[in-house]
């Protein structure tokens, strides 16, 4: 049993947890702005839908994802990097839709991070039985700004690792409208999320979705 002592309750049903210096989960953040979120996020994957990309190792993402925003993440046999281009549609990528917008950059002042300008969201789609193995996010160029994460749909586990590989690792269940802000000295810690269990969600289904906000470029 954990003893939540230290909670910033603004509301009931949201509450701000430090995860230590520089890193926050902002438990139902993204409530308020359901509605808004769920039909930006139809209207990003009618234009870029998702798709499972190959690594540079050349395996297939157990994870499908997509992007909006000028720039968005991509990985083929060349390599990692952000583009401009969807390399599905050979079109910009959709542009950032205001709710997203506007929930990472509050998301962001409320973990203490108040000039975050999030110019790529990459979306994550998961469905029973993808993960995202330990790794960094360290394609972008300026590491000052932090990482907004917006999960939906079905709950997940976080692996929260420290700063080499096989540093030891904290498991962070997250919900639908959980937000978690990673930066400052969080900002390159190794993280992962563990396999995604069965289930339905009454909004969502079968799957989770989770956005992450970067300042890319
Ligand atoms: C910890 N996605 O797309 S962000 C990713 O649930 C990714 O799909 C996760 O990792 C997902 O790259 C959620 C979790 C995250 C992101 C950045 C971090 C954790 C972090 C930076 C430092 C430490
Ligand atoms: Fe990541």
């Amino acid at each position: 049993m954990t003893l939540r002592l230290f909670d910033d309750i603004t509301e009931p049903g949201l509450s701000k947890e430090s995860l230590g210096t520089g890193a926050a989960i902002l438990h139902g953040f993204a409530l308020a702005r359901e509605a808004a979120l769920l039909e930006a996020l139809n209207s990003v994957v009618e234009k870029s839908p998702f798709r499972h990309m190959v690594t540079p190792g050349g395996f297939r993402m157990s994870v499908a994802m997509t992007n909006c925003g000028v720039l968005g993440w991509v990985t083929d046999r060349t390599g990692y990097r952000y583009d401009p281009i969807d390399p599905e549609t050979q079109r910009h990528w959709p542009q950032m839709p205001q709710p997203f917008l506007e929930l990472a950059t509050t998301a962001a002042e409320d973990a203490g991070f108040p000039a975050f300008t999030p110019d790529a969201c990459l979306v994550n789609r998961y469905e029973p039985g993808a993960k995202l193995s330990l790794h960094q996010d360290k394609d972008e160029r300026d590491f000052t700004q932090p990482i907004v994460s917006v999960s939906l749909g079905l709950p997940a586990v976080f692996l929260f690792g420290g700063d080499k590989r096989t540093d030891k690792t904290t498991r962070i269940p997250v919900a639908h409208g959980d937000v978690i802000v990673w930066g400052g000295p969080k900002r390159l810690r190794y993280h992962g999320v563990m396999p995604l269990k069965d289930g339905s969600h009454a909004l969502l289904g079968g799957y989770r979705f989770n956005l992450t906000f970067r300042k890319a470029a």
